[in-house]
């Protein structure tokens, strides 16, 4: 062969591919001082909260995670950053009512909280209905300020018989699952009408089953696939469950995504792309179109490949559940140990999470979730800033972010900021302040942070528009 078409050939075929995958995935950024120039509008109905979840808040949890919590790693090293337990975490089970105070002063419409299934279903087939009765409670305080529940049935943690089992691991394991939906359905239809049915399952697997830093510790990608599918599958069954009960043709039922937009470390690096995309359709898209299409296909190259139908679970979605916070940037090597590395560029502003401020990509996400076809709440978005320097602009550009998608077109309803208060964040422990309120894990004081004060302002600016 012609000594330059050796040459020339690989050439070309790279320039190809690299240039065809940055005009397919643009790593989208705005010029802020002109973003900042434009006004903040949102359409008449449009709500706005605040969301947590029971393990990280409530204290008092026995169930996959506490035990995690309380059982060192092989070397005999706390699983948690520092060794923090979650234990009475911010003792919202008890301070509830106080709690609610706070959110009314936010001026917010919404709060976005989960039952916690170990304290409902302690054994298994045996209900706690005094367990019922307090998120009962919760509901009817909540109206009483003028605040609408929206509940999540699955926020990370299992009862400890149904982690025995197998929890997620195995599809007969779904009846459980479904059976406890339609309990919490049946005690609380009469007070919550917007229904999250699982939360984050692409992190719930990854964390759990293929990084193996989440209960149960497992590095297992084909089984992480599985995972995955079962709790995709748990929401279909649950939607249609809940659908065909007394009350369940007016409830709005929908799942929760993380969508993080994957970018690759460098754009002329064909792995880069390679990984990075093969990364954004485990995490990302497989979840998605196995719910517009009903077709499943986890596949990661020489490590996992899972492929179910359903084509009942199409049209199982009133609403998408969008969480966002940053986007991840991928590094390749040729080291199959560790293939890939998430680094970001020195000048991009971290967060005190692994992943900087990148407000676009909550406007990229948002574009992902609208081929779903119904409509999107922001369910979380926040910052973990324990410096309380980097809050206000956070909050700023990323709700600017949704302003200018509900501009543009896509249909987005609401926002819940994540989150009400710091909490016990999962891993990383107590160090992580999330909160709108700091709270010292002490005294239980709650105080409001300044940064937070512009979310304050947009919410009560919104309102009068
Ligand atoms: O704290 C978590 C939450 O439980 C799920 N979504 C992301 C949050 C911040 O990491």
């Amino acid at each position: 062969m012609d000594k330059k078409l050796i040459l020339f050939v690989p050439i070309g075929l790279w320039l190809i591919y690299v240039i065809t995958m940055s005009a397919r995935h643009p790593e989208v950024r705005w010029d802020w001082e002109k973003e900042e120039t434009k006004t903040l509008s949102f359409p008449p109905g449009f709500v706005w909260g605040v969301a947590t979840a029971a393990h990280q808040v409530e204290g008092g949890c026995t169930n996959n995670w506490s035990e995690w919590e309380n059982t060192p790693d092989e070397n005999g090293n706390p699983r948690i950053h520092k060794g923090n337990k979650s234990g009475m975490a911010c003792d919202h089970w008890n301070r509830y009512r106080e709690d609610i105070g706070l959110i009314e002063s936010l001026g917010v419409d919404m709060y976005r909280f989960s039952v916690e299934w170990s304290k409902i279903e302690p054994q298994e087939g045996q209900f706690d209905y005094s367990a019922l009765e307090h998120y009962k409670d919760v509901c009817i305080a909540l109206k009483q300020s003028g605040i609408t529940p929206v509940i999540t049935l699955h926020h990370f943690t299992n009862p400890l018989w149904f982690e025995a089992k197998g929890a997620f691991e195995k599809e007969e394991n779904l009846e459980y699952f479904v059976r406890f939906a339609e309990q919490v359905f049946d005690y609380l239809k009469d007070h919550v009408n917007i229904w999250c049915t699982v939360n984050e399952p692409a992190v719930y697997t990854y964390q759990g089953y293929f990084n193996g830093v989440w209960p149960p510790g497992k590095m297992d990608p084909q089984l992480a696939g599985t995972v995955l599918k079962n709790l995709l599958e748990g929401h279909v069954r649950v939607y249609k469950a809940l659908k065909s009960k007394k009350g369940g043709t007016r409830a709005q039922i929908g799942i929760v995504k993380n969508i993080f937009p994957f970018d690759p470390y460098n754009r002329w690096n064909p792995l880069d792309w390679m990984v990075t995309r093969i990364l954004d359709n485990a995490f990302n898209s497989v979840a998605l179109d196995f719910l517009i299409s009903g077709t499943y296909d986890f596949s990661m190259p020489t490590m996992a490949k899972v492929e179910y139908e359903n084509p009942k679970a199409v049209g199982t979605l009133d609403f998408i559940g969008l969480n966002n916070y940053s986007h991840q940037r991928i590094n390749s090597h040729l080291n199959l140990k560790q293939f890939f590395t998430i680094e970001f560029y020195p000048h991009e502003q971290m967060t005190d999470m692994h992943y900087p401020i990148y407000p676009e990509a909550l406007y990229r996400s948002i574009k992902v979730a609208s081929q779903m076809g119904v409509p999107i709440y922001i369910t979380e978005n926040g910052i973990a800033d324990g410096t309380d320097d980097r809050r206000a602009i956070y909050i700023d550009r990323y709700i600017r972010a949704v302003s200018r998608s509900i501009q543009e077109g896509y249909d987005v309803r609401g926002y819940f900021y994540w989150s009400l208060m710091d909490n016990f964040e999962w891993t990383e422990g107590y160090d992580m302040k999330f909160g709108l309120y700091e709270v010292d894990f002490i005294t239980q004081e709650r105080k409001l942070r300044e940064g937070s004060r512009r979310f304050i302002e947009i919410v009560e600016g919104s309102k009068g528009d």
